[in-house]
């Protein structure tokens, strides 16, 4: 018998979580893990951006926002057969779902017809599939839903309380709300947010609790630590200290036991040793194939390896369905 879910969760239980030892926290977080999940399967994601740059928005995190200069090549959106040469090479080397980005505020509706086709097309390759693409309506939430659309990425980012200081162009509550528009067209949602970007442990619990407080769990929670880019106003954040970012995913595993908790940006710059200990304190998917969007990634030969040397394997598609 496992708990049932909750919606309820105060700040001070989540603060409660984070004090505890490290080997307490880790060896909760890891029997809740395996209550609910192959401990050893991993899922594994392609990212690629189809329109890079040029990003109206001011998140200060970001390398596409218009806003920065950091040097980064603005790109139209990739046409549709460059997007399909890329799907199947991710899904040779591996992967099980393709996940397109774009560097929009929200989709034009002619954007999105053509983000459509690309779906379906995704879809038919036998992967599953995913956008992100920034605020949606729900109609233009239902086209993506028939297009063939499995989940949604829209992040939350960090707690309500630290949002202002690092977005100010689109506010909680708009996102908030295109998840609701997500949810109510009957796609997954995928969604976190990101750690390191000088934000305070009460902030990380903060966003832990807007996450499993929603009216459903994410079906998949990215965790990324920021990825610096030089040219962005948190290029010279302060490094989050490493056993910080294992717990904040040891108590997004035990707020959120079902969800597929993403070990997401950041990767390329921790150790196998790292990574390993943050298999154990939940984490069941990564980004896989060497760039997220803009940014690093480590090779997929290193990735098998480290699959080897964990005996982790590639979770089926489908097969985090609850
Ligand atoms: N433009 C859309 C939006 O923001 O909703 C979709 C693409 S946006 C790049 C997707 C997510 O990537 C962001 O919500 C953020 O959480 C993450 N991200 C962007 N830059 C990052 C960075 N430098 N480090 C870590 N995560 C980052
Ligand atoms: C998410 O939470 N992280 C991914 C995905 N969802 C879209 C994006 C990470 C982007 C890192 C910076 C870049 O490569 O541009
Ligand atoms: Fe634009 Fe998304 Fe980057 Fe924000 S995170 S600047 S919305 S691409």
């Amino acid at each position: 018998m496992t708990a049932p879910l909750r919606h309820n969760w105060a700040l001070p239980e989540i603060e409660a979580k984070f004090d505890l030892p490290f080997n307490d926290l880790l060896f909760q977080a890891h029997s809740v893990h395996r209550a609910h999940h192959d401990a050893n399967a991993v899922q594994i994601s392609t990212l690629l951006s189809i329109k890079t740059g040029a990003c109206p928005e001011d998140c200060g995190y970001c390398p596409q926002s218009a806003r920065f200069d950091t040097g980064l090549k603005a790109e139209k959106l990739l046409p549709l057969a460059e997007v399909m040469a890329r799907a199947r090479a991710a899904k040779a080397s591996g992967a099980t779902r393709f996940c397109l980005g774009a560097a929009w505020r929200s989709p034009r509706d002619q954007d999105l017809a053509q983000v459509a086709s690309m779906v379906s097309a995704v879809k038919a390759l036998g992967l599953e599939t995913c956008a992100t693409l920034g605020m949606l309506r729900g109609d233009q939430a239902a086209t993506l839903k028939s297009a063939g659309l499995d989940y949604y990425n829209h992040n939350l980012d960090t707690s309500p309380e630290y949002y202002p200081a690092v977005i100010s162009t689109r506010c909680y509550q708009d996102r908030l709300d295109t998840l609701t528009e997500v949810r109510d067209a009957g796609l997954k949602t995928c969604c976190g947010g990101i750690v390191g970007m000088g934000e305070s442990r009460r902030d990380r619990a903060g966003l832990l609790q807007a996450l499993a407080n929603l009216p459903a769990h994410p079906d998949s929670v990215p965790i990324n630590r920021l990825v610096k880019v030089a040219g962005t106003p948190l290029a010279a954040a302060a490094e989050l200290e490493t056993f910080e970012f294992v717990r904040t995913l040891a108590v997004a595993r035990l707020l959120m036991p079902r969800s597929m908790l993403r070990l997401s940006a950041g990767r390329e710059s921790m150790s196998e040793e790292l990574q390993a200990l943050c298999f154990f304190a939940g984490a069941n998917s990564i980004f896989y194939g060497e760039k997220l969007l803009t940014t690093g990634n480590p090779d997929t030969a290193a990735d098998q390896a480290l699959f080897g040397k964990l005996g982790l394997h590639p979770l089926a598609p489908g097969a985090d369905c609850h």
